[in-house]
């Protein structure tokens, strides 16, 4: 997601590193980069163009402070190379925005009525859009109203039944139309609050489609008319909306497989082109990859900064907060062993595909494209190869058991060790973060239990996957890694006979 934009605001970013001022000339060169990226990402051209001109004229066009105060009231100095990514911020977020998230009501029901080409990805909306719906403990009834593709019907029915909605179905031979009116009634008398109708598309718009979608808008009246478009489409994403908007207007626009495009222009431009925003974003084909358009994340995200309120949101979904606070309770006071680090691994896992939820870590954003999912898999493999008391205690690891786990696992000592060696110092970390006298409590986070956030100390970096990714050590690393190395020799030779 993304990727060919961040790299172009990056390399802006880094040719304005070290000038003292901004002026026409630096600005000039940098936006060539943002530009080249623009397009790259199949923008349209008369959009990068205005795009462009605002960012310079914001740029040159206030006056730089350069000192300004921080949330905490201290005065902190700006660069010009910060103001330009302030700025380009500040426009990107005005090019997608403003969103309002919210579905509309009508009468206390929320419904919706998703149209678009054909396989853009509208029957897996309605399921995303149903559970979405029910997380916010709604009683949502799907419709398929696509009878031109028999199988349409039991698709929407299979990922129904997964999440246990309803879906409303018709004898064959009934009209859409018909079907929707149906359900509008089920919807009335079955006491739901919220309908999703599915309907048909085609390979492009054409007259007997937009007949069919008027006449189940007539029908039903839906507070909401989204259209779906694949991200996958770059330019002709944009262009269909608009073309469509045109015929029958829509209220809102789902723009899906973000995951599967490195370009990401057809989110930057959607809004500019068809005056209709945004409002989720579909990031993968299971049933939870639906996420609501946050212009600022975004932008936030597209500049290589991350976007702390995405990941905390992502987090919540995935943990239970009882259970992550008591866990983190433990972490924090060293007492946790390799199974700890294997359900954390998942965790992050199911957050999403690894390199997303690292372009939503600050400091990683511009890394994303470096995160290596294989490694993870093999800390995995490790970790299940060792008996109970070796994740447990991972310091009575010596040579035969490395030997062991090595094989079973399909690879050597030297990664068994590697592996104890960097969980010692996570824990290391840990302990000496939670203790009483510890960087925690100075940072007035002291009685972990009451008020602990582990969600937050998640986005600060701290519990993640330390151990899967830290292999990039320093040289003062490595000097101490290797006394560690000693120490653990002894500790191995005590432990032998445990
Ligand atoms: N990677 C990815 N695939 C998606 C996404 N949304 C839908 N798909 C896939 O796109 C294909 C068409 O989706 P479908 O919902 O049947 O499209 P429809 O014809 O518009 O109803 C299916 O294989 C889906 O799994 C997404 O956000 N990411
Ligand atoms: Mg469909």
């Amino acid at each position: 997601m993304f990727e060919t934009l961040t790299r172009g605001f990056t390399s802006a970013r880094e040719k304005l590193g070290g000038v003292r001022e901004l002026n026409d000339e630096n600005v000039d060169q940098s936006l060539r980069d943002v530009r080249m990226s623009l397009l790259e990402a199949d923008v349209d051209l008369a959009i990068v163009k205005d795009f462009l001109a605002r960012v310079k004229e914001r740029a040159l066009g206030s006056k730089v402070e350069t000192r300004v105060r921080d949330a905490s009231g201290r005065r902190i100095k700006v660069t010009p190379g910060q103001h330009f990514v302030k700025c380009c911020e500040e426009e990107l977020v005005a090019l997608m925005g403003p969103v309002d998230p919210t579905l509309t009501h009508e009468g206390g029901v929320t419904s919706l009525m998703l149209v678009g080409l054909q396989g853009v990805g509208k029957t897996t909306v309605a399921a995303k859009l149903a559970r979405h719906l029910q997380k916010d403990k709604k009683k949502p009834l799907l419709v398929a109203a696509d009878v031109h593709r028999p199988a349409a019907v039991q698709q929407l029915q299979q990922l129904g039944a997964r999440i246990d909605v309803p879906v409303h179905a018709a004898e064959p031979g009934t009209s859409a139309p018909d079907i929707c009116r149906e359900a509008l009634n089920r919807v009335r008398s079955g006491g739901f609050d919220a309908v999703i109708y599915d309907t048909a598309g085609r390979l492009a718009i054409d007259a007997e489609l937009m007949e069919e979608l008027h006449q189940i808008r007539t029908a039903t009246e839906p507070a909401n008319i989204v259209l779906v478009c694949d991200a996958l489409m770059g330019r002709d994403a944009v262009n269909v909306a608009a073309a469509f908007n045109e015929q029958l207007p829509i209220d809102s626009l789902i723009l899906t497989k973000l995951d599967g495009d490195a370009r990401g222009g057809a989110a930057l431009a959607a809004k500019a082109v068809t005056g209709v925003p945004i409002k989720f974003l579909g990031t993968g084909e299971s049933i939870d990859r639906l996420e609501p358009f946050r212009p600022e994340g975004l932008a936030s995200r597209i500049l290589g900064m991350g976007d702390i309120v995405g990941l905390v949101r992502d987090f919540e979904e995935v943990v239970d907060e009882k259970e992550a606070e008591e866990d983190a309770e433990r972490l924090l006071k060293g007492q946790f062993g390799l199974d700890d680090l294997l359900k954390q691994m998942r965790t992050i896992q199911k957050m999403g595909p690894l390199r997303e939820v690292f372009s939503k870590l600050p400091m990683f954003g511009g890394m994303a494209d470096q995160v290596d999912e294989g490694e993870l898999k093999s800390v995995e493999a490790l970790i299940h190869s060792m008996t109970p008391g070796e994740r447990l205690s991972p310091e009575i690891i010596d040579k035969s058991r490395a030997s062991r786990i090595a094989k079973g696992s399909g690879h050597r000592s030297k990664d068994v060790f590697g592996l104890v060696e960097r969980f010692g110092q996570m824990r290391e970390m840990m302990s000496s973060l939670g203790s009483p006298d510890g960087l925690l409590s100075k940072m007035g986070l002291g009685g972990i239990g009451d008020g602990f956030d582990p969600a937050g100390m998640l986005a600060a970096g701290a519990g993640g996957p330390a151990v899967g990714l830290g292999r990039r050590s320093t040289e003062r690393k490595r000097t101490q890694q290797k006394s560690k190395r000693k120490a653990a020799r002894k500790a191995r030779k005590k432990n032998r006979k445990r």
